[in-house]
Parts: structure tokens; C-alpha cells; sequence
């Protein structure tokens, strides 16, 4: 059988779309198949993350809609004299979580140890509401509370984070939706094809259903979130979380799978791990080894 292709190879696919190469690339560069899920509630501890565990990863996936935010309404802020001056409220939440400068502090982190960043915002609506959710076409500089408005939410998710993902549920309209504010940026998406909850219902047709979207849309569609491949085309990136050292789950329905079965035997590309280094007590120590046997495990498979 002929050999499969590497990561570098894959890049270089005259097909391949342009996000999608650049991932690639920093994967073999970084000799890193391991996207860390950052699921913590302050902006501080997550850009704590970004810096510290930012040289082991190819991808941060956020939840941004985890973050504390803050409902002083510039309250806050008026006991001090920027208040006064700039309107820009400065108390310790507003300071800490989602804001425009929140979100250029984690670019310039991805730019400087050379990861993507994912907001994992699964959109599942018609076509026109998750076009207004993800952001405006120019993605500028976002809003300071009580200071301007405008459209896109508080996240403004379409002018920070290089991937976002889409459930297919509702049909090819969310993927054209999120299309049309994220190709003109570069941007990219996942669709969901699998999940790794117990009694997912994305499975069997379903899922090759997503595969069509997906193949349809090739241009903005970079990959899946998956449990294992489910296309032979090398232009797709399949990403799959949970994963953990030991096989098992937690009380709530999530089901984990090692490293070297979901690299090495289910034919998936990337590892998102959230909790198997969250909880750690040495968190770079644990991305490390989560990183060495995801690499290991893909080293393993392309040199059969
Ligand atoms: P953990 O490794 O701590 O179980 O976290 C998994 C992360 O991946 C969570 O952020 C979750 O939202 C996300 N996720 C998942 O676990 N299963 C899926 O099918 C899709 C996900 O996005």
C-alpha cells in the first residue's frame, strides 16, 4: 500500500487550503500534534496558559463564553481618575477578562510561539444569525463597555480566532454564513462530524452527511472535530478530543481515548486535550508528555 503522507507533505497539496497548510507546517516545525483546550475562567489564567504552554501546541481552542465578565457598566472604574478622562473602565474584572485588548494579547502570544487559535464556538443556527454572531467582515477593534457600540457580540470571535467551528444540523447555510464573514479574513472552520460524549447523535449518516458540507465547501472548511478519520482526502485535518493518558470519562458523559489510539490507530491528525493538563499539578510537564506521545504516535503510523 503507498506510504501515507506527512504532515509536511500534506501542506504543500496544491488543494490544501491556505489555513489549513500553515497548521501543517507548524506542526512539523513544532513537532506538535496537540491543541490545547484552555477551559479556565479567567482572561489572566488563559493568556498565563498561551504563554507558558504556548511552545508545546499547535493550536489553542478556547471557550470564551467561559470567562468571568463583568457587570459593574463602567461603575467600577469611576472611582479613579481614568474613568473621568477616557470613559474606559479599568476596575479588576473589566481589566482582567474579554476585552479588545484581551484579544490582541493571546494574537500576539499565537504570533510569538507560532500556534493557532480556536474558538470552539460550535454555531448551529441558520445562516444569517451565526453570520451576526461570529463578527463583521472588517473584525476591527471591538467595543469598550459603555463607551461605543457595535455589531458582532462582545467576543467578536470572526477577528481573533484563526479557526471556529459549526455543527452541521442545520445544513450547508451555517457553513455559507460563517463564510461569508470568515474567507475574506483567512479564517477557517471545523465542522463537527463526531463527538466524544456518550449517545452522541452525530454518527453514521450524520456524519458522512458533514462530510459532503464539507466537501462542498472546501474553500472555508478546513477539517472536522471527529473520533477518528472519516475521509481519505489529505487536505482535511481531523481533530479530535477526548483524550487522556488513561482510557476512561468523567460523571457527565465524556468518554476518553489515549493518544497513540486516537493518532496511531483511529488515523486522526490532532489531539485536543483539556483536563489531562489543567489538572496536573505540573501543567508543562503534562503537555510535554501529552505532546511527545501524540508525536510519537503519528511518527509511528506515517513510517509504516
Ligand atoms: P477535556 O479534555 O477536559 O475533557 O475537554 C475537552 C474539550 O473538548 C472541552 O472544551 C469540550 O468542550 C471539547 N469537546 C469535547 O470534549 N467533545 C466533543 O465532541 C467536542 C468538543 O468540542
Amino acid at each position: 500500500p503507498k506510504r501515507e503522507q506527512s504532515y509536511a507533505d500534506r501542506a504543500q497539496l496544491p488543494g490544501v487550503h491556505p489555513l489549513a497548510s500553515k497548521l501543517l507546517r507548524i506542526m512539523e516545525e513544532k513537532r506538535s500534534n496537540l491543541c490545547l483546550s484552555a477551559d479556565v475562567s479567567t482572561g489572566e489564567e488563559l493568556l498565563q496558559l498561551a504563554e507558558s504552554l504556548g511552545p508545546k501546541i499547535c493550536m489553542l481552542k478556547t471557550h470564551v463564553d467561559i470567562l468571568k465578565v463583568c457587570v459593574c457598566g463602567g461603575e467600577g472604574g469611576r472611582q479613579n481618575a481614568r474613568w473621568e478622562r477616557t470613559r474606559s473602565c479599568r476596575c479588576d474584572v473589566c481589566r482582567q477578562d474579554f476585552t479588545a485588548a484581551f484579544s490582541q494579547k493571546l494574537q500576539a502570544s499565537a504570533e510569538k510561539h507560532n500556534f493557532l487559535l480556536f474558538e470552539d464556538r460550535k454555531f448551529a443556527d441558520i445562516g444569517n444569525t451565526v453570520k451576526h454572531q461570529y463578527g463583521e467582515k472588517d473584525g476591527g477593534p471591538s467595543i469598550v463597555i459603555g463607551v461605543s457600540r457595535r455589531a458582532g457580540g462582545i467576543f467578536q470571535i470572526s477577528s481573533w480566532s484563526h479557526v471556529v467551528n459549526a455543527h452541521a444540523v442545520p445544513g450547508p447555510g451555517v457553513v455559507q454564513g460563517l463564510r461569508e464573514v470568515g474567507k475574506p479574513l483567512g479564517r477557517g472552520c471545523l465542522l463537527i462530524a463526531q463527538m466524544s460524549s456518550q449517545g452522541s447523535l452525530a454518527a453514521g449518516d450524520y456524519t458522512k452527511a458533514t462530510l459532503q458540507i464539507a466537501e462542498q465547501h472546501a474553500d472555508f472548511v478546513i477539517g472536522f472535530i471527529c473520533g477518528s478519520k472519516i475521509t481519505e482526502r489529505p487536505e482535511f485535518i481531523h481533530m479530535t478530543p477526548g483524550v487522556q493518558l488513561e482510557a476512561g470519562g468523567d460523571k457527565l458523559g465524556q468518554q476518553y481515548t489515549t493518544p497513540e489510539e486516537v493518532i496511531g490507530r483511529k488515523g486522526s491528525d490532532i489531539i485536543i486535550v483539556g483536563r489531562g493538563i489543567l489538572e496536573a499539578s505540573d501543567r508543562l510537564k503534562a503537555a510535554e508528555s501529552y505532546r511527545k506521545s501524540g508525536w510519537d504516535a503519528y511518527t509511528k503510523r506515517v513510517s509504516v
